[in-house]
């Protein structure tokens, strides 16, 4: 049985609803940019009227029923994400068709490929996996025109969990059919959330288990603010760079995300990809502590701001 977080030990802030607007100037006024922006929920995004029907089970296993997906597969439900190696002893990656996954869904016993209490997810799906599937739908016209778009995913599942971690690119969730509850939590709570090392297994991912926190292990993780929404068909979250985010999907859910990088963001990139990269070369401890220095003063005391 997939654990969800009803028993969340903080009392969560709801994520800011708005209509969508109508511009990427609008939404980067107020949200999509790194000075004052901030997590929201789009509501009223059109979906092509033919979802309804195309995104039902009897839609899906015509259309797709015989394809092959890659279909992550892990312990209680619990899926990591992010480009890090994975740790093979609690996901495996296992290919069926997609007749197969939603029989799988049921849960009959015994199971040739899933053992007892493992799930599996559609998980980080490439579009052209799913056919024309999803084809007319456009990218947002949020995302500013100079931007690049980094990656497009299709996320289906059922009584899943995708453990909190953050991605280092802005981030549009779209959902498409049924309900997924986020939780995200910003960068500034960065010193109670515990993450693995940068370059270690799951680096970007808290070490703290949202479903059975250990308070002495992680003594500061109850001071983290968490900010909360229930996505439905039609609404869109902004993740911004960097902020946690943690994913229940409890009945059957389809949604698209979207990872794009601001001319202004790559540039970021690309700095910290040169300092980590000398870091690890093994430059001289005094030598790290002057760069980290001197980049934590140009972020907290910039010469314009
Ligand atoms: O929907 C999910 O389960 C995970 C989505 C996610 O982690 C993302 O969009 O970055």
């Amino acid at each position: 049985m997939v654990r969800t977080l009803k028993d969340w030990p903080v009392i969560a802030d709801q994520i800011e609803r708005r209509p969508l607007m109508a511009s990427a100037e609008e939404f980067a006024k107020e949200y999509g940019n790194l000075r004052t922006g901030r997590p929201v929920v789009l509501t009223g995004v059109p979906l092509p009227p033919s979802y309804t029907e195309r995104l039902s089970d009897e839609g899906l296993r015509r259309t797709l029923g015989d394809v092959m997906l890659p279909v992550m597969v892990a312990a209680e439900g619990q899926f990591a994400t992010g480009t890090g190696p994975w740790d093979p002893k609690k996901f495996r990656i296992v290919e069926m068709t997609l007749s197969e996954y939603f029989d799988r869904l049921q849960g009959k016993r015994p199971d040739p490929i899933l053992a007892e209490g493992e799930r599996c997810y559609i998980y980080q799906c490439p579009p052209n996996k799913l056919g024309t599937l999803l084809e007319d739908l456009p990218l947002s016209h949020l995302i500013p025109a100079e931007a690049n778009v980094v990656n497009r995913y299709t996320w289906m599942g059922e009584g899943t969990i995708t453990v909190a971690h953050y991605d280092t690119e802005e981030n549009f969730l779209l959902q498409l059919r049924g309900k997924k509850r986020v939780l995200l939590f910003s960068p500034a709570d960065h010193d109670n959330l515990y993450f693995n090392r940068n370059g270690t297994v799951h680096d970007r991912h808290t070490r703290v288990d949202f479903t059975k926190v250990d308070d002495e292990q992680f003594p500061n993780f109850r001071k983290a603010r968490a900010y909360e929404t229930v996505l439905e068909p039609g609404e869109m979250l902004y993740i911004p760079i960097c902020w946690l985010h943690h994913i229940e999907t409890p009945t059957f859910g389809i949604s698209v995300n979207t990872w794009w990088m601001t001319p202004e963001l790559l540039k970021i990139h690309y700095a910290f990809d040169t300092l980590c990269g000398e870091i690890d070369k093994g430059v001289r401890p005094e030598v790290q502590r002057m760069c980290l220095q001197v980049m934590q003063d140009r972020i907290f005391n910039p010469v314009n701001p």
